[in-house]
């Protein structure tokens, strides 16, 4: 049974773990700086310096096989009577990307935007310092809606393959900001891992409006956290609206098929699907949570993703988090070192109806039965990514609609 499930999330992190990696070609290509700093993008004339880039033969450079325009059909402005819409294709070969020479104005906190894609998918909003630093958001868009995002700028996390010298986001360095859609650097993805997005191939449109570079704070929903007399490293709240979980779901009727951004399903944040609490403080449960809703068959594992690569989380000693299952479901939480051994806590489905709150040591996480581990303890600061997998088609148990809502996921650090 377990040994099943390994097997299937072996196939997932690694899969994860390319999301944001593939070495050089994720790497967006480096913009010259342009005199100015620009707080709005509105995209009511022009592209105001987006270009779409690629990396084609290994070479960067502009994407003539791309499209990009302002947009003034009615359904596709969101804000004014304008909006940027970018034409791609997704296709092995190429890794694309939509590009601004960008300088942010001081005293910005926050990037807002709204979005949309004609494909679910995962997005990565990208600024970066001239010197390469790289700071990324990863975030899920659903297909056809218009999402709104807004982060400060001190939550994006130093990219995978990125370093920095000092740790931090100098905004007098950022010479640029880019978005790029996952799909493009998955299908370029080597193997088993290649053949499995296949599907995601094919022509796709991105759409962008009302871009800010904004001085107020948008709301707190991940990093370093001092409340309620805890010193912890929150991964998520949900009280900035921005889905940064990964959908997943693996099948295992002749053989497992792995199946990333599964389109039968729905994430969204709302205050509906938020855990019991005021949300008075980053670490409160309450206010907003993540709804994940689907439709699960009897072989099938759904499962929610979240990278923590580059997080400082040595000091982590326990996991908490907040979930509810709407009908008696098996629930494993796994955590995940860089080499890949998994650790995880079952939810058992006599305790997984309702809200939950899951408050667990990290040494008392147990080794994945296809999992091996050199030293055979779970290594804080090799924690690399953590899933919420509903695993109750390992039971046999019946399958049907189901949701599972999340609030309150933080690290306790000593
Ligand atoms: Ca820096
Ligand atoms: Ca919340
Ligand atoms: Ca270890």
């Amino acid at each position: 049974m377990a040994g099943r499930e390994s097997n299937s999330w072996t196939v997932c992190g690694l899969l994860v773990a390319g999301l944001l990696a593939l070495g050089g070609p994720a790497r967006l290509p480096q913009a010259q700086a342009q005199d100015g700093a620009r707080a709005a993008y509105d995209f009511e004339t022009d592209a105001q310096g987006f270009t779409a880039f690629s990396v084609k033969d290994g070479n960067f450079g502009p994407d003539g096989d791309s499209t990009l325009k302002v947009t003034r059909e009615k359904a596709e402005a969101k804000v004014g009577s304008g909006a940027l819409a970018y034409g791609y294709k997704v296709e092995p070969g190429a890794i694309r990307a939509l590009i601004a020479e960008a300088r942010v104005p001081a005293g910005t906190h926050s990037v807002r935007f709204w979005v949309r894609s004609s494909a679910a998918t995962q997005l990565l909003l990208s600024v970066r310092e001239q010197d390469g630093s790289d700071y990324q958001l990863p975030f899920y868009v659903p297909a056809f809606e218009w999402v709104q995002v807004a982060v400060n700028l001190d939550e994006l996390a130093v990219g995978q393959d990125s370093s920095d010298e000092n740790g931090k986001l100098d905004l007098d360095q950022v010479n640029t900001v880019g978005f790029l859609d996952l799909a493009t650097m998955l299908v370029n993805l080597p193997g088993d891992i290649g053949k499995a997005t296949a599907r995601l191939q094919g022509p796709r449109t991105l759409w962008l409006d009302d871009l800010q570079l904004s001085k107020e704070r948008a709301a707190k929903a991940s990093g370093p956290v001092q409340a309620d007399g805890k010193h912890a490293y929150l991964v998520d709240n949900f009280e900035a609206g921005v889905v940064k979980w990964t959908p997943a779901r693996v099948t295992f009727a002749e053989g497992l098929a792995f199946d990333i951004f599964p389109a039968n399903v729905a994430l969204k944040v709302q205050p509906e699907a938020a855990g019991p609490g005021m949300a008075r403080t980053p670490l409160e449960a309450g206010g907003k949570g993540l709804r994940f809703s689907y439709k699960r068959g009897e072989k099938e594992v759904y499962a929610l993703v979240h990278t923590l690569e580059k997080r400082a989380l040595g000091q982590a000693e326990r996991l908490h988090l907040n979930v509810s299952m709407s009908q008696k479901s098996l629930v494993l939480v796994q955590v995940k070192e860089k080499d890949d051994s998994e650790y995880q806590y079952a939810i058992q489905p006599d305790n997984s109806v309702g809200w939950q709150e899951v408050n667990v040591a990290l040494s008392d996480l147990t080794l994945g039965d296809q999992s091996k581990d050199e030293n055979g303890k779970l290594d804080p600061d090799q924690i690399k990514e953590i899933a919420l997998v509903d695993a109750s088609a390992l039971l046999g148990l019946p399958g049907g609609d189901t949701t599972m809502d999340l609030d309150a996921v933080y690290l306790l650090l000593k």
